[in-house]
């Protein structure tokens, strides 16, 4: 464990991205409030990356920008996903050491099983194969307006992090209510829960008359089980869930030896 600010002092750099594009106000809301920790470096997806995952561009070139957020702060748009945003930034894209990497603020939660869907936690966990500390965090609503409580939430993690350090390979999701700060019921330390996806296959004809798919439906529920983040945000407090990128199932792996697989003689 290396807490990442006492390593160099001084001010620490912190990345901001995320998947829901460079236009987010999710994204601005972040940067303001890393802004008051340290020097905020942000690159973001050109447009909306959601539900991209752990995506890396492999068969084109890959082109960046330089933005303007609405405050006037300096960004960088990319034309790929947030993995690969973050990837060219510990390839080098950008001069100089990043000490922490934060990841939206999400329109709409990242719980449970959501987070193998998530661009804005895929983000994160780039961070984290370059050895940078990292947290994602989203906001239980896909059209929010209110970022007090996010924001906040995002200052309380960044801190902590910078602080204390963060084991290599693990990260934090956060997850925030759909309510202001002040009546938030404070933060639970979570497991990922289980969600429930309402998805419906949508099948239309296009102007020839030729089919075409997308889903659609409600959006997920999940199991209000105590101790979950799912359980949690619907409570009204602010989820942090310790997630790592070692996804080996060690309640099965004795028992897969067990079963003695052998290539035929
Ligand atoms: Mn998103």
């Amino acid at each position: 464990m290396s807490p990442a600010i006492p390593a160099r002092g001084g001010r620490p750099r912190i990345l901001v991205t995320n998947d829901d594009g460079i236009e987010s106000r999710g994204l601005l809301a972040l940067a303001q409030a890393m802004a008051t920790l340290g020097e905020v470096i942000v690159i973001a997806p050109d447009t909306n990356q959601s539900a991209v995952g752990h995506s890396r561009t492999m068969w084109r070139p890959l082109r960046v920008r330089e933005r303007t957020l609405a405050d006037g702060t300096a960004a960088w748009s990319i034309d790929g996903s947030p993995s690969d945003a973050v990837g060219l930034v510990f390839l080098g894209l950008l001069p100089g050491p990043i000490d922490l990497v934060a990841s939206g603020i999400n329109h709409g939660a990242n719980l449970g099983d959501d987070i193998t869907y998530s661009g804005t936690v895929s983000a994160a966990m780039e961070a984290v194969l370059s050895g940078c500390p990292a947290f994602a965090i989203s906001h239980d609503d896909f059209a929010p307006d209110d970022f007090s409580l996010a924001a906040a939430a995002a200052v309380v993690v960044a801190r902590a992090i910078l602080e204390r350090g963060l084991e290599p390979a693990q990260l934090l999701n956060v997850n925030v209510p759909a309510i202001p700060l002040d009546r938030c019921a404070g933060i639970e330390v979570t497991r990922l829960g289980k969600r429930i996806y309402q998805d419906e296959l949508i099948r239309r004809a296009d102007p020839r008359g030729v089919p075409y798919y997308w889903v659609g439906g409600p959006p997920p529920t999940g199991q209000a089980i105590p101790g979950t983040d799912v359980h949690a945000v619907l409570h009204d407090r602010v989820s942090i869930t310790p997630i790592q990128l070692d996804l080996t199932a060690d309640r099965f792996l004795e028992r897969l030896r067990g079963w003695e697989l052998r290539l035929p003689d």
